[in-house]
């Protein structure tokens, strides 16, 4: 919905091909809007062997999630020598990926979520003209706000299923990735420019544990066979393609 509202705002800069301007190569600052496509994409390892209906230790489970980001982006153009850099910084806040898993297909009392609440990065690039279009390439560091979640479920005295706080886990972590992308970009009229990118942002494994907050109910992990709290590693990847608006401040060149 917000890329068709991008697609209707860029309608509405109108269609004038102002060809002037795009030149070999360009300088200074901008400031833009995005939305597009995202997904998220995570492989949790059940490390002390808890879930599922086979209980193995390390085994690994993949689920993913899509959604429609959008957010905004500020950066600059410069001049190393000859080459054609760009740095630059966007935050996404909304509309973002969401996964869940069913760990245990027949007792269904044990499922994985993993959310993206916000996302930032800050890149930079290396940007070639080509005749009225420019691309490039660009990488760093990505930060995001990612909750990660196991949830047991256990029958009560009365027999109805409730959460089990032993077995179960909510955290919200900020997390510390890289991030790498590529993109295409072309001027629409003398300040604004259209951009198509794609972002690959990796947050590596952090692992959590079961909270095992009353100690009397916490899963039997591992071979001892003892109660213990159960770890879990979460591998979080999130890939994002994106259609930007960029629009340089007036008097700026
Ligand atoms: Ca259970
Ligand atoms: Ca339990």
């Amino acid at each position: 919905m917000l890329a068709w509202a991008l697609a209707g705002l860029l309608a509405a800069v109108g269609t004038a091909q102002a060809q002037g301007g795009s030149g070999s190569g360009r300088t200074g600052s901008y400031l833009g809007v995005f939305a597009g496509p995202g997904s998220v994409d995570v492989r949790m390892t059940d490390i002390d062997g808890f879930s599922g209906s086979n209980s193995v230790p390390g085994q690994t489970f993949e689920y993913d999630g899509t959604g429609i980001a959008a957010g905004v982006v500020a950066g600059r153009y410069f001049h190393l020598g000859r080459m054609q850099l760009l740095l630059e910084a966007d935050g996404a806040f909304g509309g973002l990926p969401a996964a869940t898993r069913q760990m245990d297909p027949v007792g269904l009392d044990e499922t994985a979520t993993a959310e993206l609440h916000w996302v930032g990065t800050a890149r930079m690039g290396v940007r070639r003209s080509l005749g009225s279009v420019g691309v490039f390439v660009a990488g760093g560091v990505s930060v995001a706000g990612i909750s990660n979640s196991f949830t047991d479920l256990d029958p009560g005295t009365d027999g109805r299923l409730r959460v089990d706080p032993d077995d179960s886990f909510d955290e919200r972590p900020t997390r510390v990735g890289w991030v790498a992308g590529a993109g295409i970009e072309r001027p629409v009229t003398g300040a604004w420019t259209l951009r198509l990118d794609g972002l690959y942002k990796d947050f590596g494994e952090t692992v959590h544990q079961a909270e095992n907050r009353l100690g009397v109910n916490a899963g039997v992990c591992g071979p001892a066979g003892l109660p213990s709290p159960c770890r879990y590693g979460f591998d979080q990847r999130f890939a994002l393609l994106r259609l930007v608006l960029l629009r340089r401040p007036a008097g700026r060149g």
